[in-house]
């Protein structure tokens, strides 16, 4: 099954600090499908419906802030096992517990400004897409180097 898709965003931190096509490069270079991507300025609204699982936390409000603060660069990408491995590639949510080597080891310290976002499970990625997309916005294509990144 190579047809799984995941709700990727780039903060409005990192959009600041030009790390879009950094990130960008990571998903195409580990092989995914880019099918639907733009630069949103989200209402305050939008994502408390985005965070709505968050909203008992004490860092909600200012969370909320930060990300309507400027605009986020949305994203699904698309290929086997990418909800997984994209929580990966961005590292653990604590910049300061990730990895070396993943976007958040790379690229962030403070756990306010961890300059990602991606979906934790299968069914919320489909939620925040649905969310984030409209239905014609999502792209179906054929890579052209599908034979060699899959057997
Ligand atoms: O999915 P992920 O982004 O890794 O973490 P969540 O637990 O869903 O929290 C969403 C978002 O909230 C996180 O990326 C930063 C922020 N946050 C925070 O500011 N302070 C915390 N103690 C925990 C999360
Ligand atoms: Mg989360």
């Amino acid at each position: 099954m190579t047809s799984e898709q995941t709700f990727i965003a780039v903060k409005p931190d990192g959009v600041q600090r030009g790390l879009v096509g950094e990130i960008i490069s990571r998903f195409e270079k580990r092989g995914f499908k880019l099918v639907a991507i733009k630069l949103v300025t989200a209402s305050k609204e939008h994502l408390e419906k985005h965070y709505a699982d968050l909203s008992d936390k004490p860092f909600f409000k200012g969370l909320v802030t930060y990300m309507a603060s400027g605009p986020i660069a949305a994203m699904v990408w698309e290929g086997r096992e990418v909800v997984k491995t994209g929580r990966q590639l961005l590292g653990a949510t604590n910049p300061l517990a990730s990895s070396p080597g993943t976007i958040r080891g790379d690229f962030a310290i403070d756990v306010g400004r961890n300059v990602c976002h991606g979906s934790d499970a299968v069914e919320s990625a489909q939620k925040e897409i649905a969310l984030w997309f409209d239905k014609s916005e999502i792209n179906s294509w054929k890579q052209a180097n599908h034979e060699w990144v899959y057997e």
